[in-house]
């Protein structure tokens, strides 16, 4: 059993819903990955990178699992296709985006996963819905909580 902790952003409406549709369905499927342990509020937020395309909800989860961290990552991405997510344009928009931030206390650099979550410290719509829910989750590399990752942006 392990503490994950789980990015979510919608900018697209699908058969679910709005955003939020998108999100809740997305929470609602990750409970059968294991239990759901927190929630934090949804931010609207402007695009970042790649700017010409809808505002996103964000939010962050906290699971627990007792799914290994590639398992894990399988089952983040087939929630996404399952939910209809097309990758089109890269950083692009999408029904639905589920991202693994933190497994434990773990590191991993492999081709398919990198953990924690390589842009996680420079993202205000990751940082500040996590802070909610796990603002004092230390960064097993940079050695800051995500509190401290927050405040270093503004
Ligand atoms: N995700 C991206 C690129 N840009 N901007 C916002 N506001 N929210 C996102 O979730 C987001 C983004 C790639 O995953
Ligand atoms: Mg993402
Ligand atoms: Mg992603």
């Amino acid at each position: 059993m392990a503490l994950a902790a789980i990015a979510l952003g919608s900018n697209l409406t699908s058969s679910f819903g709005d955003r939020e549709g998108n999100l809740r369905e997305a929470i609602r499927r990750l409970g059968n990955l294991g239990e759901v342990k927190a929630v934090s509020s949804f931010f609207d937020t402007e695009p970042v990178g790649y700017t010409d395309q809808p505002r996103f909800l964000n939010g962050a989860l906290l699971l627990e699992s007792d799914l290994a961290p590639p398992e894990l990552m399988r089952a983040l991405l087939q929630v996404e296709h399952q939910m209809g997510r097309e990758r089109v344009i890269a950083k692009g928009p999408r029904v639905i985006d589920l991202d693994l931030l933190f497994y434990g206390n773990q590191i991993v650099n492999t081709p398919k996963l990198t953990l924690p979550h390589p842009e996680m410290q420079h993202r205000r719509f990751v940082l500040e819905p996590l802070a909610e829910i796990a603002g004092e989750w230390t960064h097993p590399v940079l050695g800051a909580s995500v509190e401290e990752m927050l405040r270093g942006l503004q």
